[in-house]
């Protein structure tokens, strides 16, 4: 089952073996997609030609998202590879994205949110992790083949308060309008916009954020399936949602996280409390 072959898609938000970007990398190559992909900076330009590497790409190109120069030319540059020169009469290459990017200035993501916010916090906060989804579709919808596929990473602080998320849960609820505008204006050239909300997983994003173990360890006694997600489960789902498997479903928010959202109060941590009643 090659569910992706012929689909040449593009990974932005690769920067470690633990990032969500390398398990969605992963099981798209397994699908059969070719894939390219960005980096931040030159910091990672190394590390993520070495992973290109092993999903079979030599595509690799610059892009900080808060700049529209470095997005334009990423497009550009794309184009000369997977546009051939005697094809020059058309525009459209690839098929569809996936936005696995986020940031908001350290001190906003500690604290009491309506102490800690600020306004050019919470600007850079929405322009790197709501504004440029829709900056790096603006730029190479003319590219986009027909039943392309966009993808973006949520989480669940958008619908929820979560302790310390605060002005990233202001980004991400725009983050997902985002997703559902971006659907209805992009779906009568049939490319579909999604977004996955993520369950918590340890990668360089949430290194440092207070309390992170705590938050996991609560997830694998309370979510319904008593455990955490990886990124090779979020891989799967991104998987399909950019296949022509998922070709009805577009503007939606898909939480992978182990049916943490669907709960009020979690199983409260008392498995071994029903076990022992049951035994009684
Ligand atoms: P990560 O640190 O591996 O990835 C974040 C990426 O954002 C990095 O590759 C970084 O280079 C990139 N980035 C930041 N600013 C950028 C800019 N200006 N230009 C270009 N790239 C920039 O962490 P991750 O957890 O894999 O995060 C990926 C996405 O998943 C984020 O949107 C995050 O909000 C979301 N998410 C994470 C979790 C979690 O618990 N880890 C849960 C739900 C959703
Ligand atoms: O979206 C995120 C984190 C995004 C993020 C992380 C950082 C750390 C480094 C954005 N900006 C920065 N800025 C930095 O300087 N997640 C879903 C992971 C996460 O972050 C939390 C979480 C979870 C889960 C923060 C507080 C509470 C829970």
């Amino acid at each position: 089952m090659s569910f992706l072959k012929g689909k040449r898609i593009l990974i932005a938000g690769l920067a470690s073996k633990l990032s969500i970007a390398y398990g969605i990398a992963q099981k798209m190559h397994e699908q059969g997609a070719e894939l390219a992909f960005t980096y931040q900076n030159d910091k990672l330009k190394q590390r993520v030609t070495d992973f290109a590497k092993k999903f079979n790409s030599t595509l690799i190109f610059p892009c900080d998202v808060a700049k529209d120069e470095e997005i334009k030319e990423l497009f550009k540059k794309l184009k000369e590879i997977w546009l051939p020169k005697e094809e020059a009469n058309k525009t459209n290459c690839f098929d569809g994205f996936v936005h696995s990017i986020a940031y908001a200035p350290k001190e906003q993501l500690d604290g009491d949110y309506v102490d800690a916010v600020t306004r050019e916090g919470f600007n850079i906060a929405h322009d790197i992790s709501a504004y440029s989804f829709v900056a790096m579709a603006k730029a190479c919808r003319a590219m986009l083949n027909p039943n392309s596929a966009l993808l973006t990473l949520s989480y669940l602080g958008a619908e929820r308060t979560i302790t310390n998320y605060n002005v990233m849960g202001l980004a991400k609820a725009s983050l997902e309008a985002n997703v559902r505008y971006m659907a209805d204006s992009l779906g009568p050239d049939a490319i579909r916009v999604n977004a996955i909300s993520a369950g918590p997983i340890r990668t360089l994003a949430a290194s440092g954020i207070k309390d992170f173990k705590k938050m996991l360890a609560h997830c694998e006694k309370c979510t319904p399936l008593r455990r955490t997600v990886t990124i090779e489960d979020v891989g799967n789902a991104a998987a399909f949602l950019c296949s022509d498997l998922a070709g009805g479903i577009t503007g939606e928010i898909l939480h992978v996280d182990a049916g943490f959202n669907i709960t009020a109060m979690g199983n409260m941590g008392n498995d071994e409390l029903s076990q022992s009643a049951k035994k009684e």
